[in-house]
């Protein structure tokens, strides 16, 4: 992964923000100016917002997700080597240190209010990332998206992910980590309620899903214990226009990028039947193509 490649051009604050006098046109947005992280909304003219169909049904959980927790302890990484990937892990093999710089690269990029448009990307449907194919190949490059801006401030940082299926636990590190994120629509504090509603769908959840042979049953499968997940987590994560402040967030779907990576290995072809505009991960340049291959987007998982 290149490291510190780009910088965040975003301004701490840009209320005041205003064209120069006398310029001809809009300046660019001065809240968040750097096209390779916000796409669009980069331009003088972002995309204009659509508010979700399940923005206030929130995440649906799926009954027939739930079983009874189990648990086991499997997983854990090999290694040692020298990796030219970033290599995503458990996030619970890692290291104290490892923890701490995460947590900082993250209270980095949202203190210098690079963290907030990203969030506020995920709350506008018009980007139709939700409830057909586009789910997870626009996840996968709106996680490269985060990766990017915290190896701008840490380059050692790769996000780990949260395999909730096994541990049947939320990271008990994360429990008292609640930042404040200033989003288009006013500040959020990362808020849970954790295990109140809903079902945290467990390791034969996630078997089932990945016996699915087509990308189509797949999806909608893996899609539906991505959804219980969020509601299990509950407050911000119960929103889609809070979700992505909470760390937890990108080590979900992190699980589940995981997840679909690796029944990608174990159905070769099996891609998303998208094409024309569908196939371009707005606010994004990638296509759908782009996305099939993680260590041409430079990560792994171990
Ligand atoms: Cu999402």
């Amino acid at each position: 992964m290149a490291k510190s490649k780009y910088k965040i051009h975003c301004e701490p604050d840009c209320a005041g923000a205003k064209p120069k006098p006398g310029s001809q046109s809009p300046p660019d947005n001065p809240r968040c100016p750097d096209v390779r992280i916000y796409g669009d909304y980069a331009s003088k003219k972002p995309p204009p917002y659509i508010p979700h169909p399940y923005e206030h049904a929130c995440f649906k959980p799926r009954k027939e997700d739930y079983k009874a927790p189990t648990t086991s302890d499997e997983g854990g990484n090999e290694d040692g080597r020298n990796e030219p990937l970033c290599v995503r892990r458990d996030h619970r093999t890692l290291t104290s240190t490892q923890l701490d710089r995460f947590l900082n690269a993250f209270t980095l990029i949202n203190s210098m209010n690079a963290l907030a448009p990203l969030v506020d990307i995920h709350s506008n449907a018009a980007h139709q990332m939700h409830g057909n194919p586009r789910f997870l190949p626009w996840h996968r490059i709106y996680l490269v998206r985060l990766q990017e801006l915290l190896q701008m401030v840490d380059p050692t940082v790769c996000l780990p992910y949260w395999k909730s299926s096994e541990e049947q636990a939320f990271p008990s590190w994360l429990l008292g980590f609640t930042p404040t994120v200033n989003l288009a629509g006013g500040p959020h504090t990362v808020n849970r309620n954790i295990g109140a509603f809903a079902f945290l769908p467990d390791a034969g959840a996630v078997t089932t899903a990945m016996g699915n042979p087509t990308f189509d049953t797949f999806r909608p499968a893996l899609e539906g214990i991505h959804d219980s997940a969020h509601v299990w987590v509950g407050g911000s994560m119960l929103g889609i226009s809070t979700a992505p402040t909470d760390p937890v967030f990108w080590m979900h779907h992190a699980e589940i990028d995981r997840i679909w990576a690796e029944w990608q290995v174990a159905n070769p072809g099996q891609n998303p039947n998208l094409t024309g505009s569908a196939a371009i991960m707005d606010p994004w340049s990638e296509d759908e193509v782009a996305t099939r291959d993680i260590s041409a987007l430079g990560y792994s998982y171990v």
